[in-house]
């Protein structure tokens, strides 16, 4: 039985007039000696593809999914499975990511919810060796639910960090089941609605106790990670700890964490951070902590995480510099954690959605890649710090000099010459490649 009313969907170039093609993503030409479908990594999100019904917190959702039948059963959950594998197979896309209770039901209690949990990621593990689809993380769902209202590894309650303990154990397990590249930790409720009733040196000291047992706990069951922390400053919490790149960079090191952990980070968390997505993909990367990327973005007039595909050229190219300059995902991808407008409720509109982040992201690739080919680009940035390759620069980066000696150069070299930034003539150079 057929779900989307479409054929697989092919690489059509740019000239096609058929809006379920392809313009620009074709999976196994080569940009720069390897296949888009490599460079580009797509994951598809389970949370958004089978489970947004598209509500708003004015109205119900409007997501039409004629194969829910919207009851917690087992038999639903894995009547899902074979939708969203039909839909993997027809949009072209090799890697997914889910949540725990987005596969399966939270049933009445943990032990009951954990035997659901068993019998989907049996079948899905079926379905991947058929078809060679893979995880590309897992995670657990420590939102959603009542009881994690005050956090989850950040709870005032112990009880409610057990739950949360045990329900992350079962999510490491299911992902190295199913073969899983990465997991991921995205605290929602990790942090606070206000400060008067919060003790955050306690809930950070739990939190890295927290990772910690996870950690450990997944060299135990030879789970080899990576595990990523993707940031966020706030929704649904009012401030949350790992608000953007620098912060869980700075938590991972004075927790002794950095060497398990990457960042996987998000377009429109960036933004919701005040940063651009280049700002905190680059702090990732300089840091060596790059993993992974959940791909979206926001709306510049709505102040909240809209998660929107991304279809802005401009915005997948500056990604694309980030992660071409890193060499490219060892164990992540970019994962289309966007959802449908409310107003695209036809399962048809997911093809129409990730077709367009995937030509966008196409169009971003080639771009880069053309930029850093012509070279003028990294030329400049790397001249205007060449006064840093030899004499005096070059003791300062080696830290060999002193202020003393800096001193005296200043006062034996006169008024530094001012030179342009250029950023005008820039952004013409990278416009040209668009
Ligand atoms: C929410 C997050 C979430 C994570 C996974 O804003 O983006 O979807 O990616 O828990
Ligand atoms: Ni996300
Ligand atoms: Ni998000």
């Amino acid at each position: 039985m057929q779900h989307f009313e479409c054929d697989k969907i092919q690489y059509e170039g740019p000239d096609s007039k058929n809006a379920l093609s392809f313009k620009h993503y074709n999976a196994t030409e080569e940009v720069g000696g390897k296949a888009m479908k490599d460079h580009l990594r797509f994951g598809a999100a389970y949370w958004h593809v089978m489970r947004n019904e598209l509500a708003d917190p004015f109205g119900a959702g409007t997501a039409q999914m004629p194969w829910d039948d919207k009851s917690d059963s087992v038999e639903n959950a894995l009547a899902r499975v074979d939708v969203f594998f039909e839909f993997l197979d027809k949009i072209g896309i090799d890697y997914y990511c889910f949540h725990d209770r987005d596969i399966a039901p939270e049933l009445n209690d943990l032990s009951a919810s954990n035997d659901a949990l068993d019998q989907v990621v049996a079948k899905l593990k079926e379905k991947q060796a058929e078809t060679g689809k893979k995880l590309l993380w897992g995670t657990a769902c420590l939102f959603a639910h009542p009881r994690y209202a005050h956090g989850a590894a950040t709870s005032p309650d112990a009880r409610v960090y057990a739950y949360a303990a045990a329900q992350v154990k079962k999510a490491i397990e299911v992902t190295k089941e199913l073969d899983g590249l990465g997991y991921t930790f995205w605290g929602g409720r990790e942090g606070y609605g206000s400060l008067i009733n919060t003790n955050m040196k306690r809930e950070l000291d739990h939190l890295g106790a927290f990772l910690h047992m996870a950690v450990d706990h997944a060299k135990n069951i030879g789970f080899e990670g990576p595990f990523y922390i993707e940031p966020k400053p706030r929704e649904p919490s009012t401030h949350q700890y790992d608000s953007d790149s620098a912060a869980c960079l700075n938590f991972l090191r004075e927790y002794g964490l950095l060497d398990h952990f990457k960042l996987n980070i998000e377009t429109n968390h960036a933004t919701l951070a005040g940063h651009t997505v280049q700002h905190d993909l680059t702090v990732a990367a300089n840091a060596g902590a790059l993993g992974s990327v959940d791909a979206n973005t926001g709306d510049t007039l709505i102040g909240w995480d809209t998660d929107q595909f991304p279809t802005d050229v401009y915005m997948t190219t500056e990604i694309m510099l980030v992660l071409l300059g890193m060499g490219g995902f060892t164990t992540g991808g970019l994962n289309f954690d966007a959802k449908r407008r409310r107003e695209s409720h036809e399962p048809i509109d997911l093809m129409h959605a990730h077709i367009g982040g995937m030509d966008a992201f196409a169009r971003g690739l080639k771009v880069a890649h053309a930029i850093r080919e012509d070279g003028r680009l990294a030329q400049f940035v790397q001249d205007r710090y060449s006064s840093y390759d030899s004499d005096i620069g070059a003791k300062i980066e080696a830290g060999t000099t002193s202020f003393a000696e800096l001193e005296q150069y200043a006062l034996s070299n006169g008024e530094p010459s001012l030179a342009s930034g250029r950023q005008e003539m820039l952004e013409n150079l990278v416009n040209d490649f668009i």
